[in-house]
């Protein structure tokens, strides 16, 4: 079957129409060899030193080099991507009001590495999530070619339909192979899992995943790119990380320090010198059935 490539100038109505079919696409071509080559500096200082990860699903020939927002300003692009950032708005819309940075990861994967066992990623919330609810929509930039050869993510098009428990025969296990400025799109439901590394050079990928805002993130962006950090970035990528409410009465916070009431439960927008969120105030009974109307 395959896994489909598009063009960066698809509409999105087929992006998202091949996303509702198989869960997962690539985009070819996106970014140049310059932006490939800052990426590559971003990372190299956390890169280079010795980092292996301690297990089987993390991988023992396998670097993760997380707060990316915090470590490579080129990744903070990637993160804003207009093109992304609508499909993951369009995608995740039925199921919140808005939705936010979840993950940020920076995966080698070195020579000799064996294949991930395959996974959904919506099983790090512990399949508390009812299954019509989607809780992700990924990404995975490829900085390397990514082949079949170097550990190319493997995806079974299609499982985000199957039964819980069908497992997929090798026949149905696909290759996200695709050249190096590139970027994989995959679902929190889509069966996947890294692969084998075979060849003598490191595939690297950088995955940056969004989740409604709703949902606790995977990786914690406030304690990655704490607000020292965050004051420099640009507000809308505070916003999408979480520096932001995901709704009335959802993320405001008070600051410790303040005894003249001027950040008391307010939105964290307020830190950096910014107007609230426009979330209103809402009467109690608009509250309580905003708060069931989608149930
Ligand atoms: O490295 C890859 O290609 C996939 C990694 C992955 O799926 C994960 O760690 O959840
Ligand atoms: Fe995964």
């Amino acid at each position: 079957m395959g896994i489909k490539h598009l063009k960066s100038n698809s509409k999105i109505e087929n992006i998202l129409e091949v996303l509702d079919q198989d869960a997962g696409l690539i985009i070819d071509d996106i970014l140049s060899s310059e932006d490939l080559q800052q990426i590559n500096n971003d990372l190299e200082p956390y890169l280079k030193n010795n980092l292996k990860g301690d297990n089987d699903f993390t991988g023992f020939r396998t670097k993760r080099v997380g707060a990316l927002m915090a470590r490579s300003p080129k990744c903070r692009e990637l993160a804003l991507n207009p093109l992304i950032n609508q499909i993951a708005q369009k995608f995740l819309e039925p199921h919140c009001d808005g939705y936010q940075l979840h993950f940020t990861s920076a995966i080698s994967i070195g020579p000799g590495e064996t294949e991930q066992v395959l996974h959904r990623d919506r099983g790090v919330w512990g399949g508390y999530v009812p299954r019509k609810i989607e809780t992700q929509l990924s990404t995975v930039w490829a900085i390397t070619d990514f082949t079949k050869k170097n550990g190319a993510t493997q995806v079974v098009p299609g499982s985000h339909k199957w039964d819980k428990d069908r497992s997929p025969i090798p026949e149905e296990i696909e290759y996200a192979e695709m050249s190096a400025g590139s970027v994989f799109i995959y679902t929190g439901s889509v069966i996947h899992g890294g692969g084998n590394n075979t060849s003598n050079t490191d595939r690297l990928g950088v995955f940056l995943h969004y989740a409604p805002s709703w949902l606790r993130q995977g990786e914690n962006q406030y304690l990655s790119c704490p607000p020292s950090i965050a004051k420099n970035l640009q507000p809308e990528l505070r916003d999408l990380m979480g520096y932001s409410q995901g709704g009335y009465v959802l993320g405001f916070y008070t600051d410790p320090t303040d005894t003249e009431g001027k950040l008391e439960s307010v939105s964290p927008k307020k830190m950096f010198g910014e107007s609230n969120d426009p979330f209103q105030i809402k009467t109690p009974e608009e509250l309580v059935d905003g708060s069931s109307k989608k149930n």
